[in-house]
């Protein structure tokens, strides 16, 4: 196990609730009728790429205008600056486990990486919230619009794997969804998954394990599923022994 790839909203931080925030900000401020409750936002969520989760809604809005592509873009970019807006602001809490996990990594040289969907400018500011170096403790960042295809599609995974320079079995990725998990699944890595408020109901076959969160030495997680059934603090020893589990069952 040579590296940790780090997927953001919902793994790194409960951001979900702040993106919807800035999509209803940035809709009003557009004079758009719509409101995303929670409730719709954690269906919405199966469709990943905010402009593409834009695009979809109003096609299954019959009395919402209908954008184009230009102006969907628009409308992402300037949701995009009130949620870079609502972290800066906001104490957006590091999920448990999240930043230890990362100070071993750097400790015991396995390298750091994020793959996600979400738009680059989201993943500064929120590193940023942990301090300006953090930025520099993950040798790739594949965000965004940076692959051709968003997940559940493989591209964001095999393109952080190409820029480590890793074969996929050699890395393990950190997911809470099920398009992430599927996304990791299809590049080949094995897959930790810490559903967040927004996945909990979600399926996730085929994970390493799948756990409430990475945990904390006071604070150990709940295992859902996975090789261990007690609570656990997920360190980098205890990922190398699920990785060599799952190696043996590749
Ligand atoms: C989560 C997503 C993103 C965010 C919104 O990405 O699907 O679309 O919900 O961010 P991941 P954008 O779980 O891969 O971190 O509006 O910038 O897409």
């Amino acid at each position: 196990m040579k590296a940790l790839i780090f997927d953001v909203d919902g793994v790194i931080a409960e951001t979900e609730e702040g993106h919807r925030l800035a999509f209803n900000r940035a809709f009003a401020e557009a004079g758009l009728d719509i409101e995303w409750s929670p409730e719709l936002y954690e269906r919405l969520l199966w469709v990943t790429g905010g402009k593409e989760r834009i695009a979809h809604y109003l096609y299954h809005c019959p009395e919402c205008p209908k954008l184009l592509d230009a102006d969907i873009a628009r409308l992402h970019r300037r949701k995009t600056e009130l949620y870079n807006q609502i972290v800066a602001s906001d104490e957006v809490p590091f999920r448990p486990g999240v930043q230890r996990l990362w100070r071993e990594a750097r400790e015991q040289g396995v390298k750091l990486a994020i793959a996600t969907t979400t738009s680059l400018p989201n993943v500064e500011v929120l590193l940023r919230q942990a301090g300006e170096a953090v930025l520099g403790w993950f040798e790739t960042i594949v965000a965004g619009d940076m692959v051709p295809q968003k997940k559940p599609a493989p591209d964001v995974y095999i393109q952080a794997l190409t820029n480590l320079g890793l074969a996929p079995e050699e890395a393990v990725a950190i997911e809470d969804s099920h398009n992430g998990l599927v996304a990791a699944q299809r590049a080949g890595s094995p897959t930790l998954v810490t559903y967040s408020h927004y996945t909990r109901e979600q399926r996730f076959e085929g994970a390493m394990a799948v756990l409430e969160h990475l945990g904390e030495p006071e604070l150990p997680a709940r295992v859902l599923a996975g090789p261990r059934s007690c609570a656990t603090v997920v360190t980098l020893d205890v990922l190398r022994s699920w990785h060599r589990l799952a190696a043996l069952r590749a």
